[in-house]
Protein backbone atom coordinates (compact mmCIF):
# COMPACT_ATOMS: atom_id res chain seq x y z
CA UNK A 1 0.00 0.00 0.00
CA UNK A 2 2.93 2.41 0.89
CA UNK A 3 5.49 3.66 -2.10
CA UNK A 4 7.74 4.51 0.58
CA UNK A 5 8.66 5.99 4.30
CA UNK A 6 12.07 7.42 4.71
CA UNK A 7 13.28 8.75 8.08
CA UNK A 8 15.87 11.66 7.78
CA UNK A 9 17.64 14.49 10.00
CA UNK A 10 16.85 17.56 8.92
CA UNK A 11 20.54 17.98 8.21
CA UNK A 12 19.39 16.16 5.03
CA UNK A 13 21.18 12.44 6.09
CA UNK A 14 18.87 9.70 5.34
CA UNK A 15 18.64 7.46 8.48
CA UNK A 16 16.05 4.94 7.55
CA UNK A 17 14.28 4.04 4.25
CA UNK A 18 11.76 1.59 3.14
CA UNK A 19 10.17 1.23 -0.33
CA UNK A 20 7.10 -0.92 -1.10
CA UNK A 21 6.75 -3.80 -2.99
CA UNK A 22 6.95 -3.53 -6.65
CA UNK A 23 7.72 0.49 -6.35
CA UNK A 24 10.45 1.01 -8.74
CA UNK A 25 10.71 4.59 -8.88
CA UNK A 26 13.10 6.29 -6.57
CA UNK A 27 11.29 8.34 -3.65
CA UNK A 28 14.18 11.05 -3.77
CA UNK A 29 12.27 13.08 -6.28
CA UNK A 30 9.47 13.62 -3.88
CA UNK A 31 10.93 14.03 -0.81
CA UNK A 32 13.42 16.67 -2.63
CA UNK A 33 10.13 18.22 -3.78
CA UNK A 34 8.82 18.21 -0.03
CA UNK A 35 12.14 19.85 1.26
CA UNK A 36 11.99 22.50 -1.33
CA UNK A 37 8.39 23.38 -1.66
CA UNK A 38 7.24 23.11 1.84
CA UNK A 39 10.06 22.72 4.72
CA UNK A 40 12.23 25.21 2.86
CA UNK A 41 8.86 27.53 2.69
CA UNK A 42 7.90 27.57 5.70
CA UNK A 43 4.63 25.82 4.94
CA UNK A 44 4.69 23.12 7.41
CA UNK A 45 1.42 24.19 9.00
CA UNK A 46 -0.44 21.38 7.04
CA UNK A 47 1.29 18.15 7.07
CA UNK A 48 0.37 16.47 3.97
CA UNK A 49 1.67 17.38 0.49
CA UNK A 50 1.00 15.94 -3.17
CA UNK A 51 3.75 15.38 -5.96
CA UNK A 52 2.18 14.00 -9.24
CA UNK A 53 0.79 11.04 -8.27
CA UNK A 54 1.61 10.77 -4.86
CA UNK A 55 0.68 12.01 -1.73
CA UNK A 56 3.28 12.31 0.97
CA UNK A 57 2.41 12.69 4.42
CA UNK A 58 5.10 14.10 7.32
CA UNK A 59 6.23 14.86 10.30
CA UNK A 60 8.78 16.85 12.56
CA UNK A 61 10.68 15.57 15.48
CA UNK A 62 11.83 18.47 16.55
CA UNK A 63 13.33 17.48 19.49
CA UNK A 64 15.60 15.25 17.84
CA UNK A 65 15.52 17.27 14.27
CA UNK A 66 14.12 14.87 12.06
CA UNK A 67 11.49 14.15 9.52
CA UNK A 68 9.30 11.45 9.28
CA UNK A 69 7.50 10.76 5.32
CA UNK A 70 5.18 8.57 3.96
CA UNK A 71 4.40 7.99 0.45
CA UNK A 72 1.51 7.27 -1.32
CA UNK A 73 -0.74 7.30 -4.58
CA UNK A 74 -2.96 9.94 -4.30
CA UNK A 75 -5.87 7.73 -5.19
CA UNK A 76 -5.67 5.87 -2.26
CA UNK A 77 -7.62 7.14 1.21
CA UNK A 78 -5.03 5.50 3.81
CA UNK A 79 -7.22 5.91 6.95
CA UNK A 80 -4.35 4.83 9.12
CA UNK A 81 -1.28 6.78 7.90
CA UNK A 82 -1.46 10.04 10.74
CA UNK A 83 -1.47 6.99 13.22
CA UNK A 84 1.35 5.05 11.67
CA UNK A 85 3.74 7.77 11.10
CA UNK A 86 3.08 8.92 15.49
CA UNK A 87 3.49 5.42 15.96
CA UNK A 88 7.03 5.15 14.16
CA UNK A 89 8.03 8.22 15.25
CA UNK A 90 8.18 7.12 18.51
CA UNK A 91 9.10 3.64 18.28
CA UNK A 92 11.99 5.23 16.22
CA UNK A 93 13.39 8.20 18.35
CA UNK A 94 13.44 5.26 20.98
CA UNK A 95 15.45 3.35 19.39
CA UNK A 96 17.42 6.40 17.96
CA UNK A 97 18.33 7.76 21.25
CA UNK A 98 19.30 4.12 23.03
CA UNK A 99 21.88 3.76 19.67
CA UNK A 100 22.95 7.42 19.32
CA UNK A 101 23.83 7.11 23.40
CA UNK A 102 25.53 3.77 23.18
CA UNK A 103 27.43 3.84 19.92
CA UNK A 104 27.60 7.76 19.02
CA UNK A 105 27.25 9.64 16.22
CA UNK A 106 29.98 8.14 13.88
CA UNK A 107 29.04 4.69 14.70
CA UNK A 108 25.74 5.20 14.26
CA UNK A 109 26.18 6.34 10.67
CA UNK A 110 28.59 3.93 9.68
CA UNK A 111 26.61 0.85 10.61
CA UNK A 112 23.96 -0.18 9.08
CA UNK A 113 20.38 1.19 11.58
CA UNK A 114 17.87 -2.09 12.29
CA UNK A 115 14.58 -1.11 11.79
CA UNK A 116 13.01 -3.03 9.37
CA UNK A 117 11.33 -5.65 11.75
CA UNK A 118 9.70 -2.88 14.38
CA UNK A 119 8.48 -1.38 11.44
CA UNK A 120 6.83 -4.10 9.31
CA UNK A 121 5.31 -4.71 12.96
CA UNK A 122 3.62 -1.47 13.12
CA UNK A 123 2.84 -1.22 9.72
CA UNK A 124 0.60 -4.96 9.85
CA UNK A 125 -0.90 -3.40 13.25
CA UNK A 126 -2.01 -0.08 11.57
CA UNK A 127 -2.83 -2.14 7.98
CA UNK A 128 -4.66 -4.54 10.56
CA UNK A 129 -6.50 -2.19 12.53
CA UNK A 130 -7.98 -0.37 9.61
CA UNK A 131 -9.11 -3.44 7.92
CA UNK A 132 -10.18 -5.32 10.68
CA UNK A 133 -12.33 -3.19 12.66
CA UNK A 134 -15.83 -4.57 12.59
CA UNK A 135 -18.52 -2.77 10.93
CA UNK A 136 -21.38 -1.69 13.22
CA UNK A 137 -24.93 -3.12 11.67
CA UNK A 138 -27.20 0.08 11.16
CA UNK A 139 -30.08 0.21 13.70
CA UNK A 140 -33.53 -0.94 12.45
CA UNK A 141 -36.05 1.84 13.04
CA UNK A 142 -37.90 -0.29 15.84
CA UNK A 143 -34.39 -0.62 17.77
CA UNK A 144 -33.94 3.44 17.39
CA UNK A 145 -34.81 5.94 19.95
CA UNK A 146 -36.72 7.93 16.95
CA UNK A 147 -39.87 4.99 16.67
CA UNK A 148 -40.17 5.63 21.24
CA UNK A 149 -41.14 9.09 20.35
CA UNK A 150 -44.45 10.50 20.47
CA UNK A 151 -45.39 13.27 18.59
CA UNK A 152 -46.73 15.29 21.24
CA UNK A 153 -42.73 14.90 22.76
CA UNK A 154 -41.60 16.30 19.13
CA UNK A 155 -43.56 19.67 19.62
CA UNK A 156 -41.91 22.57 21.00
CA UNK A 157 -43.50 25.19 23.35
CA UNK A 158 -42.49 28.24 24.39
CA UNK A 159 -41.34 28.93 27.92
CA UNK A 160 -42.38 26.17 31.14
CA UNK A 161 -42.80 23.17 28.80
CA UNK A 162 -39.11 23.79 26.91
CA UNK A 163 -37.67 24.01 30.05
CA UNK A 164 -39.38 21.15 31.71
CA UNK A 165 -37.97 19.10 28.55
CA UNK A 166 -34.54 19.67 28.85
CA UNK A 167 -34.43 19.00 32.25
CA UNK A 168 -35.80 15.76 31.46
CA UNK A 169 -33.44 14.85 28.70
CA UNK A 170 -30.79 15.91 30.99
CA UNK A 171 -31.90 12.98 33.28
CA UNK A 172 -32.33 10.74 30.51
CA UNK A 173 -28.14 11.25 29.64
CA UNK A 174 -26.68 11.57 32.83
CA UNK A 175 -28.72 9.22 35.29
CA UNK A 176 -27.35 10.90 38.58
CA UNK A 177 -27.30 8.23 41.76
CA UNK A 178 -29.63 9.44 44.22
CA UNK A 179 -28.61 11.14 46.80
CA UNK A 180 -29.20 9.62 50.26
CA UNK A 181 -30.41 12.74 51.97
CA UNK A 182 -32.96 13.89 49.58
CA UNK A 183 -33.86 17.98 49.42
CA UNK A 184 -37.37 18.56 50.09
CA UNK A 185 -39.21 20.09 47.58
CA UNK A 186 -40.16 23.64 47.13
CA UNK A 187 -43.48 24.56 48.31
CA UNK A 188 -44.75 27.94 46.16
CA UNK A 189 -47.10 30.10 47.15
CA UNK A 190 -50.26 29.00 45.68
CA UNK A 191 -49.88 25.46 47.22
CA UNK A 192 -48.64 22.28 45.22
CA UNK A 193 -45.47 20.33 45.75
CA UNK A 194 -46.13 17.59 42.74
CA UNK A 195 -44.19 18.50 39.41
CA UNK A 196 -48.20 18.31 38.18
CA UNK A 197 -49.09 21.18 40.32
CA UNK A 198 -46.17 23.23 39.04
CA UNK A 199 -47.16 22.88 35.44
CA UNK A 200 -48.99 25.84 34.05
CA UNK A 201 -49.49 25.13 30.33
CA UNK A 202 -52.78 24.19 29.53
CA UNK A 203 -54.48 23.40 25.60
CA UNK A 204 -56.19 26.20 23.86
CA UNK A 205 -58.97 25.33 22.62
CA UNK A 206 -57.01 24.67 18.75
CA UNK A 207 -55.00 22.72 20.54
CA UNK A 208 -51.63 24.62 20.91
CA UNK A 209 -49.88 25.02 24.18
CA UNK A 210 -49.81 28.27 25.96
CA UNK A 211 -48.11 29.21 29.30
CA UNK A 212 -50.53 30.82 32.45
CA UNK A 213 -47.39 32.44 33.51
CA UNK A 214 -46.45 34.36 30.96
CA UNK A 215 -47.42 37.72 32.06
CA UNK A 216 -45.69 37.73 34.99
CA UNK A 217 -42.76 38.92 36.08
CA UNK A 218 -41.15 35.47 37.78
CA UNK A 219 -40.69 32.72 35.30
CA UNK A 220 -43.41 29.91 35.45
CA UNK A 221 -41.09 27.34 36.31
CA UNK A 222 -37.80 27.47 37.30
CA UNK A 223 -35.12 27.06 34.65
CA UNK A 224 -31.41 26.01 35.90
CA UNK A 225 -28.87 27.71 33.33
CA UNK A 226 -25.36 27.08 33.40
CA UNK A 227 -22.82 30.03 32.62
CA UNK A 228 -19.86 28.25 32.55
CA UNK A 229 -19.03 25.87 29.48
CA UNK A 230 -17.36 22.56 30.73
CA UNK A 231 -13.88 23.88 28.79
CA UNK A 232 -13.42 26.93 30.90
CA UNK A 233 -14.81 25.00 34.15
CA UNK A 234 -11.86 22.53 33.62
CA UNK A 235 -9.51 25.01 32.88
CA UNK A 236 -10.44 27.06 35.93
CA UNK A 237 -10.22 23.67 38.19
CA UNK A 238 -7.04 23.48 36.66
CA UNK A 239 -5.68 26.95 37.72
CA UNK A 240 -7.18 26.50 41.10
CA UNK A 241 -5.28 23.55 41.68
CA UNK A 242 -2.09 24.93 40.29
CA UNK A 243 -2.58 28.12 43.04
CA UNK A 244 -3.04 25.37 45.32
CA UNK A 245 0.89 24.59 46.40
CA UNK A 246 3.96 26.06 44.54
CA UNK A 247 2.82 24.67 41.15
CA UNK A 248 1.54 27.58 40.05
CA UNK A 249 5.27 29.57 41.33
CA UNK A 250 6.95 26.83 39.67
CA UNK A 251 4.81 26.93 36.48
CA UNK A 252 5.38 30.59 35.97
CA UNK A 253 9.41 29.90 36.21
CA UNK A 254 9.33 26.90 34.07
CA UNK A 255 7.16 29.01 31.73
CA UNK A 256 9.86 31.97 31.57
CA UNK A 257 13.27 29.98 32.15
CA UNK A 258 14.38 27.45 30.08
CA UNK A 259 15.17 23.82 29.78
CA UNK A 260 11.91 22.30 29.00
CA UNK A 261 9.87 20.74 25.58
CA UNK A 262 8.05 23.25 23.87
CA UNK A 263 3.93 22.55 23.63
CA UNK A 264 1.18 23.81 21.63
CA UNK A 265 -0.46 25.24 24.40
CA UNK A 266 2.75 26.96 25.57
CA UNK A 267 2.89 28.39 22.43
CA UNK A 268 -0.19 29.40 21.94
CA UNK A 269 -1.03 32.67 23.48
CA UNK A 270 2.32 34.12 22.24
CA UNK A 271 1.51 33.00 18.11
CA UNK A 272 -1.89 34.54 19.01
CA UNK A 273 -0.25 38.20 19.62
CA UNK A 274 2.87 37.67 16.56
CA UNK A 275 -0.26 36.60 13.88
CA UNK A 276 -2.46 39.93 15.52
CA UNK A 277 1.34 42.19 15.13
CA UNK A 278 1.61 40.75 11.40
CA UNK A 279 -1.61 41.53 10.43
CA UNK A 280 -0.95 44.89 11.94
CA UNK A 281 1.78 45.34 9.72
CA UNK A 282 -0.52 44.17 6.63
CA UNK A 283 0.04 40.49 6.45
CA UNK A 284 -2.54 39.00 4.69
CA UNK A 285 -4.61 37.25 7.89
CA UNK A 286 -4.71 33.84 6.09
CA UNK A 287 -1.09 34.10 5.66
CA UNK A 288 -0.25 35.17 9.14
CA UNK A 289 -1.91 32.43 10.43
CA UNK A 290 -0.46 29.70 8.02
CA UNK A 291 3.34 31.11 9.59
CA UNK A 292 2.24 30.87 12.66
CA UNK A 293 0.83 27.21 11.97
CA UNK A 294 4.36 26.52 10.43
CA UNK A 295 5.89 27.98 13.48
CA UNK A 296 4.24 26.30 16.11
CA UNK A 297 5.34 22.74 14.34
CA UNK A 298 8.72 23.63 13.59
CA UNK A 299 8.92 24.44 17.31
CA UNK A 300 6.68 21.78 18.86
CA UNK A 301 8.97 19.32 21.21
CA UNK A 302 11.59 21.39 20.65
CA UNK A 303 13.70 21.19 24.12
CA UNK A 304 14.81 24.94 24.87
CA UNK A 305 18.08 25.98 26.34
CA UNK A 306 18.06 27.26 29.69
CA UNK A 307 17.64 31.26 30.15
CA UNK A 308 15.42 31.38 26.88
CA UNK A 309 12.19 32.58 27.12
CA UNK A 310 9.26 30.41 25.07
CA UNK A 311 8.55 33.65 23.82
CA UNK A 312 11.96 34.54 22.48
CA UNK A 313 12.20 31.09 20.87
CA UNK A 314 8.73 31.96 19.13
CA UNK A 315 9.95 35.17 18.19
CA UNK A 316 13.10 33.88 16.88
CA UNK A 317 11.86 31.25 15.06
CA UNK A 318 9.45 33.14 13.26
CA UNK A 319 12.20 35.41 12.07
CA UNK A 320 13.96 33.07 10.61
CA UNK A 321 10.94 31.91 8.50
CA UNK A 322 10.35 35.34 7.36
CA UNK A 323 13.92 35.72 6.23
CA UNK A 324 13.61 32.31 4.54
CA UNK A 325 10.51 33.10 3.15
CA UNK A 326 11.48 36.19 1.59
CA UNK A 327 14.76 34.43 0.22
CA UNK A 328 14.64 33.92 -3.55
CA UNK A 329 14.77 29.66 -4.11
CA UNK A 330 15.27 31.12 -7.64
CA UNK A 331 17.72 33.25 -9.02
CA UNK A 332 16.33 36.24 -11.17
CA UNK A 333 19.40 37.95 -12.93
CA UNK A 334 17.67 39.76 -15.64
CA UNK A 335 21.28 41.48 -16.89
CA UNK A 336 22.59 37.94 -17.12
CA UNK A 337 19.84 36.87 -18.78
CA UNK A 338 19.45 39.56 -21.40
CA UNK A 339 22.89 39.23 -22.52
CA UNK A 340 22.11 35.16 -22.77
CA UNK A 341 19.66 36.17 -25.04
CA UNK A 342 21.68 38.74 -26.93
CA UNK A 343 24.41 35.99 -27.53
CA UNK A 344 21.41 33.97 -28.94
CA UNK A 345 20.23 36.77 -31.36
CA UNK A 346 16.63 37.52 -29.69
CA UNK A 347 15.25 39.80 -27.67
CA UNK A 348 14.93 38.76 -24.21
CA UNK A 349 10.55 39.49 -23.11
CA UNK A 350 9.45 40.89 -20.15
CA UNK A 351 5.74 40.94 -19.59
CA UNK A 352 3.87 43.36 -17.06
CA UNK A 353 0.69 42.42 -15.40
CA UNK A 354 -1.59 43.34 -12.46
CA UNK A 355 -4.98 44.90 -11.42
CA UNK A 356 -5.63 48.93 -12.17
CA UNK A 357 -3.52 51.85 -11.58
CA UNK A 358 -0.63 50.02 -9.17
CA UNK A 359 2.11 51.20 -11.22
CA UNK A 360 2.79 48.57 -14.66
CA UNK A 361 3.32 51.09 -17.13
CA UNK A 362 5.39 53.85 -14.17
CA UNK A 363 7.51 50.82 -12.92
CA UNK A 364 7.93 49.77 -16.57
CA UNK A 365 9.67 52.79 -17.79
CA UNK A 366 12.18 52.61 -14.39
CA UNK A 367 13.04 49.36 -15.33
CA UNK A 368 13.22 50.64 -19.44
CA UNK A 369 15.87 53.21 -17.21
CA UNK A 370 17.83 50.94 -15.28
CA UNK A 371 18.26 49.31 -18.64
CA UNK A 372 19.39 51.57 -20.96
CA UNK A 373 21.77 52.47 -18.22
CA UNK A 374 23.22 49.04 -17.85
CA UNK A 375 23.90 49.29 -21.99
CA UNK A 376 20.91 48.18 -23.45
CA UNK A 377 18.35 49.09 -25.85
CA UNK A 378 14.48 48.52 -25.20
CA UNK A 379 11.51 48.38 -27.34
CA UNK A 380 8.02 49.19 -25.57
CA UNK A 381 4.93 47.25 -26.18
CA UNK A 382 1.86 49.66 -25.88
CA UNK A 383 -0.65 46.39 -25.04
CA UNK A 384 -2.83 48.43 -22.94
CA UNK A 385 -5.07 49.40 -25.81
CA UNK A 386 -8.60 49.68 -23.30
CA UNK A 387 -7.39 52.11 -21.28
CA UNK A 388 -7.65 56.20 -22.38
CA UNK A 389 -4.32 57.66 -22.29
CA UNK A 390 -2.33 54.84 -21.73
CA UNK A 391 -0.33 54.96 -25.46
CA UNK A 392 0.34 58.65 -24.37
CA UNK A 393 1.45 57.73 -21.06
CA UNK A 394 3.93 55.32 -22.50
CA UNK A 395 5.34 57.87 -25.19
CA UNK A 396 6.15 60.12 -22.88
CA UNK A 397 8.25 57.98 -20.96
CA UNK A 398 10.14 57.04 -24.23
CA UNK A 399 10.65 60.63 -25.24
CA UNK A 400 12.25 61.56 -21.98
CA UNK A 401 14.12 58.60 -21.46
CA UNK A 402 16.01 59.48 -24.93
CA UNK A 403 16.03 63.03 -24.16
CA UNK A 404 18.38 61.39 -21.05
CA UNK A 405 20.66 59.23 -23.48
CA UNK A 406 19.95 60.99 -26.68
CA UNK A 407 20.87 58.83 -29.45
CA UNK A 408 23.81 60.98 -30.76
CA UNK A 409 25.38 59.13 -27.67
CA UNK A 410 24.42 55.74 -29.07
CA UNK A 411 25.75 55.91 -33.04
CA UNK A 412 22.57 57.59 -33.85
CA UNK A 413 20.20 55.35 -32.65
CA UNK A 414 17.22 55.75 -30.04
CA UNK A 415 17.83 53.68 -27.24
CA UNK A 416 14.37 52.65 -26.43
CA UNK A 417 11.41 52.94 -28.64
CA UNK A 418 7.36 52.82 -28.60
CA UNK A 419 5.82 49.79 -30.50
CA UNK A 420 2.21 51.10 -30.80
CA UNK A 421 -0.97 50.50 -32.61
CA UNK A 422 -3.25 52.73 -30.85
CA UNK A 423 -6.58 51.53 -29.48
CA UNK A 424 -9.15 48.85 -29.00
CA UNK A 425 -6.46 45.78 -31.18
CA UNK A 426 -5.85 42.52 -29.90
CA UNK A 427 -3.45 43.05 -27.44
CA UNK A 428 -1.71 39.39 -27.78
CA UNK A 429 -1.39 40.28 -31.39
CA UNK A 430 0.41 43.73 -30.97
CA UNK A 431 3.02 41.53 -28.61
CA UNK A 432 3.41 39.07 -31.07
CA UNK A 433 3.94 41.99 -33.68
CA UNK A 434 6.35 44.09 -31.26
CA UNK A 435 8.79 40.85 -30.64
CA UNK A 436 9.00 40.45 -34.28
CA UNK A 437 9.84 43.83 -34.63
CA UNK A 438 12.42 43.76 -31.91
CA UNK A 439 14.35 40.84 -33.45
CA UNK A 440 14.66 42.41 -37.02
CA UNK A 441 15.67 46.08 -35.50
CA UNK A 442 18.44 44.29 -33.02
CA UNK A 443 16.47 45.14 -29.77
CA UNK A 444 17.60 43.27 -26.53
CA UNK A 445 14.94 43.94 -24.50
CA UNK A 446 10.87 44.19 -25.27
CA UNK A 447 8.69 45.36 -22.18
CA UNK A 448 5.89 44.38 -22.70
CA UNK A 449 2.57 47.08 -20.84
CA UNK A 450 -0.76 45.35 -20.32
CA UNK A 451 -3.94 46.82 -19.20
CA UNK A 452 -5.41 46.81 -15.20
CA UNK A 453 -7.54 44.08 -14.50
CA UNK A 454 -9.54 43.06 -11.62
CA UNK A 455 -8.45 39.57 -10.89
CA UNK A 456 -12.62 38.59 -11.09
CA UNK A 457 -12.98 40.21 -14.53
CA UNK A 458 -13.02 36.70 -16.68
CA UNK A 459 -12.91 38.15 -20.22
CA UNK A 460 -9.65 40.46 -19.49
CA UNK A 461 -8.12 37.53 -17.50
CA UNK A 462 -8.21 35.52 -20.74
CA UNK A 463 -7.22 38.03 -22.85
CA UNK A 464 -4.07 38.23 -20.55
CA UNK A 465 -3.64 34.41 -20.26
CA UNK A 466 -4.14 34.35 -24.45
CA UNK A 467 -1.12 37.01 -24.96
CA UNK A 468 1.39 34.84 -22.20
CA UNK A 469 0.77 31.49 -23.36
CA UNK A 470 1.19 32.82 -27.36
CA UNK A 471 3.84 34.99 -26.70
CA UNK A 472 5.84 33.11 -24.23
CA UNK A 473 7.36 35.55 -22.61
CA UNK A 474 10.67 35.09 -20.93
CA UNK A 475 9.72 36.86 -17.60
CA UNK A 476 5.86 37.60 -16.56
CA UNK A 477 6.12 40.21 -13.78
CA UNK A 478 3.36 40.69 -11.12
CA UNK A 479 3.01 44.40 -10.39
CA UNK A 480 1.40 44.77 -7.23
CA UNK A 481 1.45 47.55 -4.61
CA UNK A 482 2.96 47.31 -1.37
CA UNK A 483 -0.08 48.83 0.14
CA UNK A 484 -2.65 46.01 -0.05
CA UNK A 485 -3.65 43.79 2.89
CA UNK A 486 -5.76 40.65 2.66
CA UNK A 487 -6.55 41.63 -1.25
CA UNK A 488 -2.76 40.34 -2.11
CA UNK A 489 -3.50 36.70 -2.07
CA UNK A 490 -6.83 36.76 -3.59
CA UNK A 491 -5.10 38.74 -6.83
CA UNK A 492 -1.88 36.64 -7.32
CA UNK A 493 -4.41 33.19 -6.88
CA UNK A 494 -6.65 34.44 -9.38
CA UNK A 495 -3.65 35.90 -11.68
CA UNK A 496 -1.64 32.43 -11.46
CA UNK A 497 -5.28 30.47 -11.83
CA UNK A 498 -6.20 32.51 -14.77
CA UNK A 499 -2.81 31.42 -16.44
CA UNK A 500 -2.63 27.76 -15.75
CA UNK A 501 -6.12 27.54 -16.78
CA UNK A 502 -5.88 29.13 -20.64
CA UNK A 503 -2.39 27.87 -20.73
CA UNK A 504 -2.06 25.23 -23.93
CA UNK A 505 0.82 23.86 -22.00
CA UNK A 506 1.74 20.54 -19.71
CA UNK A 507 3.58 23.51 -17.75
CA UNK A 508 1.73 26.54 -17.88
CA UNK A 509 3.56 29.74 -17.46
CA UNK A 510 2.63 31.69 -14.44
CA UNK A 511 3.71 34.65 -12.35
CA UNK A 512 7.77 34.47 -12.11
CA UNK A 513 8.26 37.25 -10.09
CA UNK A 514 6.98 40.21 -8.09
CA UNK A 515 7.82 44.09 -8.41
CA UNK A 516 6.61 45.80 -5.10
CA UNK A 517 5.40 49.51 -5.76
CA UNK A 518 4.69 52.20 -3.50
CA UNK A 519 7.18 51.07 -0.79
CA UNK A 520 7.70 54.60 0.31
CA UNK A 521 4.21 54.92 0.66
CA UNK A 522 3.70 52.43 3.70
CA UNK A 523 6.32 53.31 6.39
CA UNK A 524 6.76 49.92 8.39
CA UNK A 525 3.83 48.46 7.23
CA UNK A 526 5.70 45.94 5.13
CA UNK A 527 3.60 42.71 5.21
CA UNK A 528 2.57 42.52 1.59
CA UNK A 529 6.22 41.24 0.55
CA UNK A 530 5.75 38.28 2.71
CA UNK A 531 2.17 38.17 1.41
CA UNK A 532 2.94 38.58 -2.38
CA UNK A 533 6.10 35.88 -1.57
CA UNK A 534 4.27 33.28 0.19
CA UNK A 535 1.47 33.01 -2.36
CA UNK A 536 3.88 32.65 -5.04
CA UNK A 537 6.84 31.02 -3.79
CA UNK A 538 8.39 33.88 -6.43
CA UNK A 539 10.91 36.40 -5.72
CA UNK A 540 10.49 39.88 -5.69
CA UNK A 541 12.24 41.58 -8.36
CA UNK A 542 12.15 45.02 -7.65
CA UNK A 543 10.64 47.52 -5.05
CA UNK A 544 9.24 50.61 -6.35
CA UNK A 545 10.24 53.85 -4.15
CA UNK A 546 8.96 56.85 -5.68
CA UNK A 547 7.77 58.30 -9.08
CA UNK A 548 11.13 59.16 -10.07
CA UNK A 549 13.48 56.54 -12.34
CA UNK A 550 15.61 56.15 -10.02
CA UNK A 551 13.60 55.02 -7.64
CA UNK A 552 13.97 51.13 -7.97
CA UNK A 553 14.94 48.73 -5.61
CA UNK A 554 15.90 45.33 -5.09
CA UNK A 555 14.58 43.43 -2.23
CA UNK A 556 16.72 43.76 1.29
CA UNK A 557 14.93 40.95 3.29
CA UNK A 558 16.80 41.58 6.40
CA UNK A 559 15.40 45.06 6.38
CA UNK A 560 12.26 44.23 5.54
CA UNK A 561 11.72 41.65 8.41
CA UNK A 562 13.31 43.96 10.88
CA UNK A 563 10.31 46.29 10.25
CA UNK A 564 8.09 43.44 10.26
CA UNK A 565 9.16 42.52 13.82
CA UNK A 566 9.59 46.28 15.15
CA UNK A 567 7.25 46.50 18.18
N1 LIG B 1 4.78 56.80 -4.51
C1 LIG B 1 4.84 55.98 -5.54
N2 LIG B 1 3.98 56.12 -6.56
C2 LIG B 1 4.05 55.28 -7.60
C3 LIG B 1 5.01 54.24 -7.64
N3 LIG B 1 4.83 53.55 -8.80
C4 LIG B 1 3.81 54.15 -9.45
N4 LIG B 1 3.34 55.19 -8.75
C5 LIG B 1 2.24 56.08 -9.09
O1 LIG B 1 1.06 55.32 -9.22
C6 LIG B 1 0.19 55.93 -10.16
C7 LIG B 1 -0.30 54.89 -11.15
O2 LIG B 1 0.79 54.46 -11.95
P1 LIG B 1 0.64 53.78 -13.37
O3 LIG B 1 2.01 53.40 -13.78
O4 LIG B 1 -0.13 54.60 -14.31
O5 LIG B 1 -0.20 52.53 -12.98
P2 LIG B 1 -0.72 51.37 -13.96
O6 LIG B 1 -0.69 50.14 -13.19
O7 LIG B 1 0.02 51.40 -15.24
O8 LIG B 1 -2.23 51.84 -14.19
P3 LIG B 1 -3.24 51.25 -15.29
O9 LIG B 1 -2.47 51.12 -16.54
O10 LIG B 1 -4.30 52.26 -15.36
O11 LIG B 1 -3.72 49.97 -14.77
C8 LIG B 1 0.98 57.03 -10.81
O12 LIG B 1 0.60 58.26 -10.25
C9 LIG B 1 2.42 56.71 -10.43
O13 LIG B 1 3.22 57.87 -10.34
C10 LIG B 1 5.91 54.09 -6.54
O14 LIG B 1 6.76 53.21 -6.46
N5 LIG B 1 5.77 55.00 -5.51
MG1 LIG C 1 -0.58 51.44 -17.22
Amino acid sequence: MLDFFAIFSKGGIVLWCFQGAGVSESFAGPVNALIRSVILQERTGNSSFTHNALSLKYKLDNEFELVFVVGFQKILTLTYVDKFIDDVQLHFRDRYKNELGQKGALKFLVNHFEFEDDFSRLLREAEGGSIARPQKPMRTYNESQKSQKTVKSMIETKGGDKGKEQTGKKNKQSPKPQKPKKKENRVWEMGGTSSKDLDYSETNSNGSYSSQGQDNEAPAEPVRINFYPENIIKSFNKKKNCRKGFGGMFGMLKGLVGSKTLTQQDMEPILEKMKDHLIAKNVAADIASQLCDSVAKKLEGKVMGTFTTVASTVKQALQESLVQILQPKRRVDILRDVLEARAQRKPFVITFCGVNGVGKSTNLAKISYWLIENGFTVLIAACDTFRAGAVEQLRTHQRRLNSLHPPEQHGGHPVVQLFEKGYGKDAAGIAMEAIAYARNQCFDVVLVDTAGRMQDNAPLMTALAKLIAVNTPDLVLFVGEALVGNEAVDQLVKFNQALADHSMSDHPRLIDGIVLTKFDTIDDKVGAAISMTYITGQPIVFVGTGQTYSDLRSLNARAVVNALMKA
